[in-house]
């Protein structure tokens, strides 16, 4: 009996705007075709059987038809080919009137089906041995495998869903959520998942449900590279499924002490060393108080530093203020009497107000310190 070979992708997100890469959002939503087309080029080359896009393959239910069009190409690399493509619509991209998904897209190829019914629907592909199942998301709130099994004679049987992995006291509320119980009874041999974007193993009993996760990273976050799933079923053994790197940018949030790098001139050569064009890095300075720090232009580091990555942004939070030695700087002083008043807006605030009141002490200390200084 000759297996099967799946690539499984989820959550392209193409047309996704990156706002939070500021002059590069725009390149990075070019960049997302080129790794659409990176996972189409692996399909191929790889012989598999079928690709899997398991929801939020456009970032809208309205994508402009050239972006369309381009997914329209790409998919059809693969039919001249005979490599199906299974598409469930996504949370982003679920069928509206007028959507993307709402006037045939894709009919001329046909080696794609879209899943476009709100319930579990199969196609058999007979020469494969297997049956496909899937859905869209459009009911909200529903254990979608609740009561399915998985019929009929095929060898393997897959499923693609877009839905979050119901975890009791955790995640228990979302649009579409599948269940331990769900999966473990639902007779398939490999479920593709999509919605959550890190990849994640949720196998249960006899069947392998993964989340691949994107193709191209999506959030700030721990730097991950995208990837994507192969996935091997064999008769005999159990399920092979390997992810396989397909993305090229990495975006990393992090948070440096001021205290663990000293200086600005501390800072600037941390950052330095981690230098990189496809590295999108958003830098959180916390803590940055006292002599050292004082008057450092932090849109003139960022500047100096940008050019040196694909994106940077530096935001220094001040963090919780020193404790004010207030017998230091007597209230006969003007920074005595800068002091007490900021001691005493502080004492009285909390929250938003509270960081507000603490910024004004650290520039007000600056300015003072500058001043005494005579810079
Ligand atoms: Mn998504």
């Amino acid at each position: 009996m000759p297996g099967l070979r799946i690539l499984h992708t989820a959550d392209v997100h193409l047309g996704a705007a990156f706002r939070f890469l500021g002059t590069r959002g725009r390149e990075q939503r070019e960049h997302l075709k080129a790794t659409f087309s990176r996972v189409v080029d692996l399909a191929l080359t790889a012989h598999v059987d079928m690709l899997v896009i398991a929801g939020d393959l456009f970032d809208d239910s309205f994508p402009p038809p050239a972006l369309v069009g381009e997914v329209e190409f790409q998919l059809g690399r693969l039919d001249s080919e005979g490599i199906w493509t299974f598409i469930v619509p996504g949370t982003h991209d679920r069928p509206r009137p007028g959507g993307v998904y709402s006037e045939g897209v894709f009919s001329s190829l046909p080696h794609v089906h879209v899943f476009l019914e709100p319930e579990i629907t199969s196609v058999r592909l007979e020469s494969l041995d297997t049956r496909v199942y899937g859905c869209a998301v459009i009911r909200e709130g529903h254990d979608v495998l609740a009561g399915f099994h998985a019929q009929g004679g095929e060898r393997w049987k897959v499923g693609v869903l877009h839905a979050s992995f119901l975890i009791p006291g955790k995640v228990e509320r979302d649009e579409m959520l599948v269940s331990a119980q769900g999966v473990a009874s639902s007779g398939l041999h490999y479920l593709a998942l999509g919605h959550w974007h890190a990849r994640g193993d949720y196998s249960q009993g006899e069947t392998a449900a993964f989340y691949s996760g994107p193709p191209e990273a999506l959030e700030m976050g721990g730097g991950e590279v995208g990837s994507v799933l192969m996935v091997e079923l064999e008769e005999g053994a159990p399920p092979r499924v390997k992810p396989i790197a397909v993305g090229k940018r990495r975006l990393v949030r992090m948070e440096i002490g001021g205290a663990e790098v000293g200086d600005p001139a501390g800072l600037y050569s941390h950052l330095r060393r981690l230098a990189d064009l496809d590295l999108a890095l958003e830098v959180r300075i916390k803590d940055a108080w006292g002599d050292e720090w004082s008057g450092c232009d932090w849109e003139a580091m960022e500047e100096e530093l940008a050019p040196l990555f694909f994106h940077l942004a530096l935001v220094s939070v001040p963090g919780e203020a020193p404790a004010l030695d207030l017998d230091a700087y007597p209230e006969t002083t003007v920074m005595g009497r800068f002091m007490r008043i900021a001691a005493e807006e502080i004492a009285s605030r909390e929250g938003e107000d509270l960081e507000v009141a603490e910024e004004a002490l650290r520039l007000g200390l600056d300015a003072l310190r500058r001043r005494s200084r005579g810079i």
